[in-house]
C-alpha cells in the first residue's frame, strides 16, 4: 500500500520566504520547507495497482498553466486551531484544476471527497497552542503576498512515516499545457 496525495510544488524561493513566517507560537510544528506544497487532492491508503490507475487518471488530464499567489494567513480548527497556513488569492484556474482531478478521479472509481476544497500551504500543525499566540500570528501575516510565480505542472506525491516526521516524495509530474 503507498499513501499518496496531488500537489502542487511551491518553488524554493516561496518556501524560503514562507519558512521566514514560522516561529512565535508555542506548540506549534512548523513544516519544513521541502514539505510546503498546496494540495489539489488527500487520496490516501491505495494498492499499486489503483496507484497505476490514478497515474493514468492525472496523466490523461488536461489543463493549462496558471499563476498563482499566496496570500494571506488562516488556520483550521476554529475555538481548537490544529493548524495554520498561508492561504491562495482567488484563483479559477487553480479551482477548475482541482476540479478536474477530483472528477478523474471519481470517474475511476475512488470514493467523492466529501469536504469543501480549500487550497493552503501547511506551515505548521498545532497541538494545545494558546489561541492568542495563534491570532498573533494570524494578524501579523494577513498581508502576507508571495507574488504571482508560473504553476507549470502539478505531482502525484507519496507520503511516508507519522504526520510529524513526514516525508514527502514526488512520484509522478504532470505538465499543464503552456
Ligand atoms: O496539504 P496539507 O499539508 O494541509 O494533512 C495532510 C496534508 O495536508 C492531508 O493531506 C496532505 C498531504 O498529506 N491529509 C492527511 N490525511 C488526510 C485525510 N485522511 C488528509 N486530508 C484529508 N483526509
Amino acid at each position: 500500500m503507498i499513501r499518496l496525495f496531488a500537489a502542487i510544488e511551491i518553488p524554493g524561493t516561496v518556501r524560503t520566504r514562507l519558512s521566514f513566517l514560522q516561529g512565535g507560537v508555542p506548540g506549534a510544528r512548523w513544516s519544513p520547507a521541502e514539505n510546503m506544497h498546496l494540495t489539489l487532492r488527500f487520496i490516501g491508503e491505495v494498492d499499486e495497482a489503483t496507484a497505476n490507475d490514478i497515474d493514468d487518471v492525472l496523466s490523461g488530464l488536461h489543463a493549462p498553466a496558471f499563476e498563482l499567489t499566496l496570500k494571506g494567513a488562516g488556520e483550521f480548527g476554529g475555538r481548537d486551531p490544529h493548524a495554520l497556513w498561508v492561504g491562495v488569492a482567488p484563483n479559477e484556474a487553480l479551482m477548475r484544476l482541482a476540479a478536474k482531478v477530483e472528477s478523474g478521479l471519481q470517474r475511476m472509481g475512488l470514493q467523492a471527497e466529501t469536504r469543501k476544497y480549500a487550497p493552503h500551504v501547511t506551515l505548521a500543525r498545532l497541538r494545545d497552542a494558546p489561541i492568542a499566540k495563534v491570532r498573533e500570528f494570524l494578524a501579523a501575516h494577513a498581508l502576507f503576498d508571495s507574488g504571482p510565480f508560473a504553476v507549470s505542472g502539478f505531482t502525484l506525491f507519496s507520503s511516508h512515516g507519522s504526520s510529524n516526521g513526514s516525508l514527502y516524495r514526488p512520484e509522478r509530474r504532470y505538465a499543464l499545457s503552456a
